[in-house]
């Protein structure tokens, strides 16, 4: 059972991880601090221990210093925050565009300055195993939900920028493991960017509520190391209209 958010498998998304367990740490001396000075309070100064409640008002000490301490803590958290920050809205261009567009209930991707594009929906296992009495065990089914017939690819070791948008209501392009959560909406482009280091196959979701088959709207990324993407491009520039195989990279990736 995972409690906490994963650490990802980029530098961002690394970055990230860092600040969210900085700002749990703080919480923790925190809490330990205020929860620890009432719980001593409560027993030590106690009514049936014969303890009288002080009578004064207003201490100007007392007030400079509740507002000067919690002033350092959050300048301290913002440096970091806002140096990450900057790294999550990085704007140089990449070595590729890709266009994510959320539909009812699929995402769309385009190679933009191709003519690569595909619709990218849930993989047929899992959506024969989801019928009302269909008889199949989902925990039989691999990757149930977090499945799709014909997955992102991107090159590794690249920086890949993602436009993200909507066609229909609001989505969200969420992959966990590359830090990324971007809204996709209507008439908007929202953007964000991923360099992975590490080939791999990896797994997000639909995170916005968008109807009736949210749950059913997963996203796969393979990240191919770079040559078998520049093979995987050529491919899919040749034949627009045919996803092509990945095995066609040199190697059969496990969807
Ligand atoms: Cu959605």
């Amino acid at each position: 059972m995972q409690l906490n958010m994963p650490q990802g498998v980029t530098k961002l998304s690394h970055e990230i991880y860092g600040i969210h367990m900085m700002m749990f740490y703080i919480c923790v001396v925190i809490g330990i601090g205020v929860f620890g000075a009432m719980i001593y309070a409560m027993i030590r100064f106690r009514k049936s221990k014969g303890a009288v409640a002080a009578q004064f008002h207003e201490n100007t000490t007392l007030e400079i210093l509740w507002t000067v301490i919690p002033f350092m803590i959050l300048i301290a958290a913002v440096i970091p925050a806002a140096a990450t920050l900057i790294h999550v809205e990085d704007r140089t261009p990449g070595a590729l565009m890709v266009q994510i567009t959320g539909y009812q209930w699929k995402w769309q991707y385009k190679y933009l300055g191709t003519d690569v594009a595909f619709f990218s929906t849930l993989d047929r296992e899992t959506n024969k195993a989801r019928r009302k009495g269909s008889g199949i065990d989902p925990r039989t089914v691999p990757h149930y939900l977090l499945n799709v017939d014909k997955p992102l690819v991107i090159p590794a070791q690249r920086k890949v920028r993602f436009a993200i948008t909507s066609n229909d209501v609001s989505h969200s392009w969420w992959m966990p493991d590359f830090g990324i959560k971007k809204d996709a909406i209507t008439g908007y482009i929202n953007d964000s960017w991923v360099q992975v280091d590490k080939p791999g196959v990896y797994r997000g979701q639909c995170a916005e509520l968008c109807g009736r088959d949210h749950a059913y709207m997963p996203i796969v990324v393979v990240a191919l190391p770079p040559e078998d993407f520049d093979r995987w491009m050529e491919h899919a520039k040749s034949n627009p209209a045919q996803y092509p195989a990945l095995s066609m990279a040199g190697e059969h990736w496990p969807l």
